[in-house]
Order: structure tokens, then sequence, then C-alpha cells
């Protein structure tokens, strides 16, 4: 078949591929990025882009007949998800045998369905976990670049503290404070001013009209409204949908190889194309780069890639869970889909946990308080290669969820304590599972920096090889991710950009 050339070529649009576009565009490099997912910027039938959680259709996931939501029950009852029909959706649960990952799919990545909090993490725990990088120009340079790139800002203190729409968020904190515990205001990339508009009746409600894991229509800063615009803004940027990078190889000239499948709705093959490019720049996040290097090394195709490959994944610490209220302490019928404050445990060294205060927007009193906790989990896992079906599997066991989930409960019962409360038995499927331990928002690591790669990215064993994302994180930050790795991409950029691509 014919192949399509391109000085640079980008794999995946989320945060690591978006800032590696932007930056490679502005420097008149002529850029190519491929992405499984379509772009969401056309309205379906009813007018709107994503569809609404309560009543999600084809475009809330990824080529599912049913959705698959992080809470499966309510009150122990089946209502939350439904049958949808086949079709490229925007959000995506990619089962491994212990544990599933939550990631989006389309132009924007995770940005397109995550719950936008934009936490820089605490910089003695950067260090700990990037002891190679500078953490003075990290906080210096790349994290305000980050920051200022995604939109970041905060909310109105004073409007949050009358609003009925965080209710639910304070009567989290005053917990947290009857136990003694610390709460921190958590940035966003949402728009505080549009969501006060939404709560006057002057906007269209997203973040105040349930929306957030299928999309946000409006509100939102997500990628493909920052860098991936910016980048497209260059001309120098192409971004094809619906393209899935199946095989990456290196041709005798050096130069990079790929195979990629052009799916359509129904998800089938419709054209297999060949790639060429000079500089391979991997942003398909944790699972997704990290499963095509693994498949090239174990194939053959690439076999000079180091056995770190693959290693040096985790959860985060992922967990969520919920408490149930007295029923004077009532959380509101009006819950913001984003979260905004935190408890924040990290500097309790005997068990550091840092807590989420998340909604749970029914429209009606629940009484229930969500949290999605991230813990100070050292448990690491590795992909393998699957030669039975070409895919990857992974190495992390419930055990090493129940690392996590005593991590949690720890915190948790500690709150329950001072406040008279109990959990709720409710929310995940089965009346036993107080603790949802087999999912994660912050699949992180699989070509850990300093590892897998270089200082800054650039994959062992080859040249002008280069992973921007999730992957490069080992496992663990302690808060929100993308911040994190937006920095780590605007930082590798800037290097890679200086030293490998002058003429
Ligand atoms: P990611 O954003 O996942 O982008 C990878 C892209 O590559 C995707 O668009 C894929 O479709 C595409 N792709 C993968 N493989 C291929 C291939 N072979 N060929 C073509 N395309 C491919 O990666 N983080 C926060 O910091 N704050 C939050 O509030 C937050 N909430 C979250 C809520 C949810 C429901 C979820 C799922 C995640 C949340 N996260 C949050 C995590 C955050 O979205 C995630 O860390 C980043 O999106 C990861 O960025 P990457 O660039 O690594």
């Amino acid at each position: 078949a014919a192949v399509d050339n391109a000085p640079a070529i980008v794999v995946g649009s989320g945060y690591g591929g978006a800032v590696a576009a932007l930056r490679l565009g502005q420097a008149g490099i002529r850029t190519l990025v491929l992405e499984m997912g379509r772009a969401w910027n056309t309205p379906g039938s009813d007018g709107k882009v994503f569809c609404s959680t309560s009543a999600p259709d084809e475009r809330s996931m990824w080529f599912r007949t049913r959705t698959e939501a992080p809470l499966a029950t309510f009150l122990w009852l089946d209502v939350v998800n439904k049958d949808i029909s086949s079709y490229p959706g925007v959000l995506d649960r990619v089962h491994f045998d212990a544990m599933s990952v939550y990631v989006g799919r389309g132009v924007g990545g995770g940005s397109l369905v995550n719950g936008g909090m934009a936490v820089t993490p605490l910089r003695s725990y950067f260090k700990e976990q990037f002891p190679t990088v500078d953490a003075a120009e990290m906080y210096g340079t790349y994290f305000p670049r980050a920051r200022s790139m995604l939109g970041v800002n905060t909310v109105d203190p004073a409007w949050f503290e009358s609003t009925d729409w965080y209710r639910f968020t304070r009567v989290s904190r005053a917990h947290a404070q009857r136990t003694g515990l610390k709460t921190t205001f958590v940035p966003s990339v949402y728009d505080f001013g549009h969501m006060q508009r939404e709560a006057a009746g002057t906007a269209t409600r997203s973040a105040l009209g349930g929306e957030v894991i299928y999309g946000n229509n409006h509100g939102k800063r997500s990628l493909d409204k920052t860098y991936l615009a910016d980048a497209l803004g260059t001309g120098n940027v192409t971004i094809h949908t619906l393209e899935k990078v199946r095989a990456v190889s290196r041709a005798a000239d050096g130069s990079w190889l790929l195979t990629a499948d052009r799916i359509d709705h129904t998800g089938k093959v419709v054209e297999t194309r060949q790639y060429g490019c000079t500089y391979l720049f991997l942003g398909g996040g944790s699972v997704g780069t990290t499963e095509l290097l693994v498949r090239a090394r174990e194939t053959g195709a690439l076999p000079a890639l180091p056995a770190s490959v693959g290693a040096g994944w985790g959860t985060n610490g992922n967990v969520m869970l919920g408490r149930a209220n007295h029923l004077w302490d009532t959380v509101g019928a009006n819950q913001s889909t984003m979260p905004v404050m935190g408890i924040d445990d990290w500097a309790n060294t005997a068990n550091p946990v840092f807590a989420e205060i998340a909604p749970l927007p029914t429209g009606l009193e629940h009484w229930v308080s969500l949290y999605l906790a991230i813990t100070k989990n050292p448990s690491r896992a590795a992909f393998s290669y699957d030669s039975g079906t070409g895919g990857v599997r992974l190495g992390w066991t419930a055990a090493h969820s129940a690392v996590s989930v005593a991590m949690a409960r720890k915190l948790f019962d500690r709150i329950n304590a001072a406040n008279s409360t109990i959990y709720r038995y409710d929310l995940f499927g089965s009346a036993d599972k107080v603790f949802a331990d087999d999912f994660t928002y912050h699949p992180l690591g699989g070509c850990v920096l300093g590892k897998a790669t270089d200082d800054y990215g650039r994959v062992k064993g080859y040249s002008r090889l280069y992973v921007t994302d999730g992957s490069l994180v080992p496992g663990s930050i302690g808060v929100n991710p993308f911040v994190t790795i937006t920095a780590l991409a605007e930082r590798t950029m800037a290097r890679v950009l200086a030293e490998d691509t002058a003429p």
C-alpha cells in the first residue's frame, strides 16, 4: 500500500498528544495526529454534541450495547446503566483481569470526559516520584505554562459558600473538619463564569445539567478548545479521526512506519493505512501507548525496546466510595458535576490520602456523600503481550486494589466515627461492595520517565521516538494527573525541539 509521509506523527490527541502537536506545529514542523475516536464537534439529531448522563445514547460509550457507568446501582436498583446502540462513543472502559480503566475517546482524549480538576502535585511528592527532574524548572516554568494553556480557574469562594449547587461539598467539608481533617479548594478547567451564568439561568446548563462523563456540551475548556485549536491554527497540524494505530516499526533508513486501521461508525475496518515519519510521538495514554510499544517489542518489530517498557503501572491509588448522611444533613438535589474541593490528608505519613469530594447529581435528595480517594498505594503492575489476541494483559490483582481500599477505609472510618455515619452499601452493584476498587480514572505508567525513556521521554533503544503522555508517570502522583502530564509534555517538547529537530 502507498505510504503517507509526514515529518512528524503524533498518536492520540489527549494531553500528551495535544501538547506535542501544538509545539511541533509552532516550530513549523508538518504534523499528522492519528486519533482512534471521532471529533466531537457536530450535533446529533437532538441538537447536542454530547448525550446527557441520565438518558445516555450511542454517543456515551465506545462500542457498547449497554453503558458501564462507575456507579452500578442506586438504592440497589439497576437504574444507572442503559441499553444503547454500538457506536464510537466518547467514554471507554478498558477491561483487564482485575482492573478496568476509564478513558476518553475522541479529539481531546480524556479532556472530553473528565472532571476538569486541574491540580498541581505537592512539590515534595513530585520530587519523590521524579527524582531526576529539575523541580525548580517544573514549578517555575512548566506547571505555570500548563495551567495557563489549559485555562485553569478557581471557583469564587463567596459564590461557593452561598450556592445550592455546592451544598454537597460544604456538607462533606463540615464532616472532614469535625474529624480534624484539612480540606482544600481544587482548581478546574471548567469556566466558573459560565457555571455562575448557568445557575443564574442565563447560560445553558452543562455542569449544572448533570453533564460530565459522557461529555460537557458547554463550559468545559477541553483540549479541542485549547491546545488542539491552537495546534490547528498553526496551519501545520492535521488530525485524522477514527484511525487506530495498530503497529509501529522502523524502516531501513531509520524512519518510522505505522499501520493504522480506519474504522466506520459500526467499528468495521474500512481501510488499513500505512504512514511514515521521521519523528514519532506517542500520546495514546498509559494503556494505548504502552500497548503499542509492548506489542512492537514482543512481535519483534522493535526488539531493542527495553524490558522496562510495560512496567511500573499503577492506578494512582483510586478508590470510590459513598457515605450515608443523617436525614437532617441534606446534600441537595442540585449538584454541580465539577468537583472543587478535596480532603487533603496526604501529609499523614501513616496513611496518605487525597480524597476528592465528588458529586452524585441525580436531581433528588439522596443523602450520599461520594468521594474519589487517591491513596498512596505503592503497588505496581506490568503489561504483558497476549499473542492469542494481539493485545496486552495487565498484572494488576485484587490484592493490589486491597491496599488502596485499606487506606481509604482508614480515613473514612475516622470520618464516619466523628460524624456517627456509615458507608452506603447500594452503589456498586452488590451489598458487600462499599469501595469501588475495580476501576481507575487515573491510569499511570507503563513507559516510566527515566526508566523506559530518558529523562525527557525519549524511548530507550531508538532515536526520534518519544512518549509524552501518562505512561511516563510512575503509577502515582497523589492528585488528579492531567496538569502533571501536560507540564511534563511541555518540558519534553521544549527539550526535543531544541536538541533533536534542529536541521
Ligand atoms: P488520554 O487523554 O487518555 O489520550 C489518549 C488518546 O489517544 C485518546 O484520545 C485515545 O482515543 C487515543 N488513542 C489511544 N490509543 C490509540 C491508538 N492506538 N491509535 C490512535 N489513537 C489512540 O491520555 N484527571 C484530572 O487531572 N482531573 C480530573 O478531574 C479527572 N477526571 C477524570 C474523570 C474521568 C471519567 C476519566 C476517565 C479520567 C479523569 N481524569 C482526570 C484523568 C485524565 O483525564 C487522564 O489522566 C488524562 O486524560 C491522560 O492523558 P493522556 O495524554 O495520557
